[in-house]
């Protein structure tokens, strides 16, 4: 038999930041909304969580950085919007914010999820924060409660 080692879906007495990008907030606020959403109704206190806004996605990995070193949360919820056909420097901008989350995630050893649209147009970035295509913020969230599990039972 293997071994599986993999994260439950418990958020019960943890710390989760959200940040959340003001560029397209019609969006993200939606995104926003999932998170808590999800978070809440996985078990997270709503006094445990805590949104910061930042003024867009470019932005995201400083202050995720600066969050997870501070080491009161136990992880980050990065939430932004890119729309491609409103962005010339789009692929610049997303590149960035995977890259400098995913550094301040391995940097630091606290979860970092990448909750950041990256779409063609505003009517897929709708879909996509809640509406036909579901709500990527809850899958955000979801993402950030396993892998805080994930990581107690590694270490
Ligand atoms: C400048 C800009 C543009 C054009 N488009 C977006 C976007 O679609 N989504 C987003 O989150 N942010 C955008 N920004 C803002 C940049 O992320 C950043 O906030 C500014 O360039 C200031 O550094």
């Amino acid at each position: 038999m293997p071994t599986i080692i993999e994260g439950h879906l418990d958020a019960k007495g943890l710390k989760f930041a959200l940040l959340a990008s003001r560029f397209n907030d019609f969006v993200t606020a939606k995104l926003v909304e999932g998170a808590l959403d999800g978070l809440v109704r996985h078990g997270a206190n709503a006094q445990d969580l805590t949104v910061v806004k930042v003024p867009g996605s470019f932005e995201l990995p400083q202050v995720a950085a600066k969050l997870a070193a501070g080491g009161k949360y136990d992880a980050i919820v990065a939430l932004g919007c890119l729309i491609r056909g409103e962005t010339p420097h789009f692929d610049l901008i997303a590149v960035e914010a995977a890259k400098g989350l995913a550094q301040a995630a391995v940097s630091s050893g606290v979860p970092v999820v990448f909750g950041v649209l990256t779409c063609d147009t505003m009517e897929q970035a709708i879909d996509r924060a809640g509406g036909k295509a579901g709500n990527k913020g809850w899958d955000a969230a979801l993402a950030a409660i396993e892998m805080v599990s994930l990581f107690r039972r590694l270490t």
